[in-house]
């Protein structure tokens, strides 16, 4: 028997698989407000088979969005936006989920397919970036942050607590937080971003605070019964990273002391010049490691898109739940093929009633 098939239970919610669509920005939104692009885009996934989609990285204030096309959930017509996408992901038998973000230092982007830079700073389309501390990423990002104050960090831990709550009454069902990318709660925790002297960096204790204060808040209004999740680039492959594993794995611990019910393993992408070592399932043995040392469940993206590849994270115990982007964009129904390539007999269960009834014996 398949062990991506296997159905898997996180808290109160229950998926029918071990796949998950990992959230993936569309850069289709005007004002922050999901439109039917979304609710094609995301319908469409969650009716190809997957257990799980998590809807794109949606800014928690204007100046945290990637981009002017990104999603925001910082007002109430934007979660009404969102309700419709919620109601067709479960409709097609798939769990909603979302992940709110802050962008940090690397907001005030164009899109990718124009030119994936930093907004030149006297263009009306930009805005003043947040960090941490005043220094830039780098690279096509060069915009200068400006340092946050304390009542900064207040104001975006709230607005967290906020989005979170807009999140629940628009439908969604699973939350996860944008911890990782190089964005604003990646680059408190990284040494290389966070040079503050507050009781907000320096030590790891004091580098991991905005992230575990922001978690511990956002626990107190999302729902006790449904799954949150943390997204958080634990290693940057910049050649100290036995000492950054054991620095993050002692922050995910902390996540799961405070209410964390999973943790996305992702890459830290805080600073421009590190050599990735890109291969198929790459992170599964780095994912197993936290699942094991941080006791918690534990996801994964980067090169799972091959149903080899995620069955075999999953039957290794490397991974709970597979996470496949780009895959999902080349064919939404990748779960349904997945089925097939690994020989699952009827494999159209995963599907809904009116496309599996059809493809039972095809
Ligand atoms: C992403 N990724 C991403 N990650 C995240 O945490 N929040 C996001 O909103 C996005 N947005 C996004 C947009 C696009 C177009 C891509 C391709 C990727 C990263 C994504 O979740 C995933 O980690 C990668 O795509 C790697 O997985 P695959 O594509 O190898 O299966
Ligand atoms: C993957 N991306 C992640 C995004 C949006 C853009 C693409 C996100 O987390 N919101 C990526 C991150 C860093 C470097 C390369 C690719």
């Amino acid at each position: 028997m398949s062990a991506l098939f296997q159905p898997f239970k996180l808290k109160d919610v229950s998926l029918r698989n071990r796949i998950a669509v990992p959230p993936m920005c569309q850069y289709m939104a005007v004002d922050g407000l999901a439109n039917d692009w979304h609710l094609s885009h995301y319908a469409g996934m969650a009716r190809g088979g997957a257990g799980l989609v998590i809807v794109e990285a949606t800014a928690v204030s204007p100046e945290g969005r990637i981009t002017p096309g990104c999603t925001g959930i910082w007002k109430d017509q934007q979660a009404q936006a969102f309700a419709p996408v919620a109601r067709a992901i479960k409709a097609a038998g798939a769990v909603p989920g979302i992940q709110i973000a802050h962008a940090g230092r690397k907001a005030s982007a164009n899109r990718p397919w124009e030119g994936d830079d930093h907004i030149p700073e006297n263009d009306p389309r930009g805005w003043q970036t947040i960090a941490p501390s005043a220094i830039a990423y780098g690279k096509g990002l060069p915009k200068q942050p400006r340092a946050m104050t304390l009542d900064d960090i207040a104001r975006v831990r709230q607005d967290f607590v906020d989005a979170a709550k807009r999140a629940r009454e628009a439908g969604f069902e699973w939350l996860e937080l944008h911890f990782a990318h190089g964005y604003l709660a990646q680059t408190f925790f990284s040494a290389h971003s966070n040079h503050r002297n507050d009781i907000y960096g320096g030590s790891v204790q004091n580098r991991g605070r905005f992230l575990l204060e922001t978690l511990k808040a956002v626990r107190e209004v999302w729902p006790e019964n449904l799954p949150l999740t943390v997204r958080f680039g634990v290693i940057e492959y910049d050649g100290r990273d036995e000492q950054t594993l054991i620095e993050s794995i002692g922050l995910v611990r902390d996540f799961k002391a405070a209410g964390m019910d999973m943790i996305n393993v992702s890459i830290g992408f805080t600073i421009a010049d590190v050599s990735i070592p890109w291969a198929p399932g790459f992170l599964g043995p780095i994912a197993k490691r936290v699942r094991q040392e941080a006791n918690s469940p534990v996801s994964a993206a980067w090169g799972f898109g091959t149903p080899d590849v995620a069955e075999h994270a999953i039957k290794e115990e490397q991974l709970d739940l597979a996470m496949v982007g780009k895959s999902h964009l080349a064919n939404p129904h990748w779960a349904y093929y997945a089925a097939k390539t690994l020989g699952i007999e009827h494999a159209s269960w995963t599907l809904p009633a009116p496309y599996a009834h059809w493809l039972a014996r095809y």
